[in-house]
């Protein structure tokens, strides 16, 4: 065990301020005695993540939230948002871990059974989601990605947000045979616990996986490794990272 309190840094990619408290709540609730958490999300920058385009117009904030966790000492870094925005780049600028959340979701859903559902926000995500399923090379487990409708801000203003969500992942344990649900969207993190009562399977959020896995990374003495890909880049392109200061 090491002795100084671990630092996890977890930036939501988007801008919206309330979604940013709720995720923190979540990261802290699972953190741990002696870990530190501080969540943060980029001056400006879209409300929500919801395209490709609003993906894109993220990424630049989120490297700087990254840049700046590094130069204040975080051990550790969480992106807390389900396409997991910059996650390669922002690897290259920490010299702790970077873990993103629907990484970390589907790597821990593997561990829990013999299939996992997503349950996300909009159609539209849906590709995206099986995108990194693939990329991640976890799409043998990963048996569907489904849609609830509802857009990523009205998970917090929608009165029947909780009941679509539970009816969507009944649907898609039904449909996909799954034995585990992962949460598509760091917007319903603070649905987890009663969905896991509600639905009698695992339900996996991507904030408390990302977060309890990059503390056991920091507890373990592990950081990205800097001998090629991850290697600090010739440009960074929003101040200075790793290796630089
Ligand atoms: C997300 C998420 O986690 N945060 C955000 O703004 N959009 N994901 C999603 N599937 O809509």
């Amino acid at each position: 065990m090491r002795g100084a309190p671990v630092r996890i840094l977890v930036v939501n990619p988007n801008s919206t301020e309330s979604m940013t408290a709720s995720i923190g709540a979540c990261a802290r609730a699972v953190a741990g005695p002696g870990t530190l958490v501080e969540a943060v999300s980029p001056d400006g920058g879209p409300v929500s993540i919801e395209s490709h385009v609003e993906e894109a117009l993220s990424v630049p904030g989120v490297l700087a939230q990254i840049v700046a966790g590094e130069r204040d000492g975080a051990d550790a870094f969480v992106i807390a948002c389900f396409g997991d925005p910059g996650l390669l780049a922002a690897r290259e600028l920490a010299t702790g871990p970077v873990i993103g959340i629907a990484e970390a979701a589907m790597r821990s859903a593997a561990y829990l059974g013999r299939g996992f559902s997503v349950v996300t926000t909009l159609e539209r995500t849906v590709g995206h989601t099986w995108d990194l399923a693939r990329a991640y090379g976890l799409e043998r487990h990963c048996l569907g990605v489904h849609a609830t409708g509802i857009p990523v801000v009205e998970l917090e203003t929608d009165p029947v947000a909780y009941a679509t969500v539970l009816g969507a992942a009944r649907a898609a344990m039904d449909t996909d045979g799954s034995d585990v649900i992962v949460l598509g969207c760091a917007g319903m993190a603070d649905l987890c616990a009663r969905l896991q009562d509600d639905l009698g399977v695992p339900v996996v959020d991507g904030v408390a996986a990302a977060t309890v896995t990059a503390r056991s990374l920091v507890e373990l003495g592990l950081t990205t490794s800097g001998r090629s890909e991850f290697a600090p880049p010739k440009q960074a392109p929003v101040g200075q990272g790793r290796g630089c200061h």
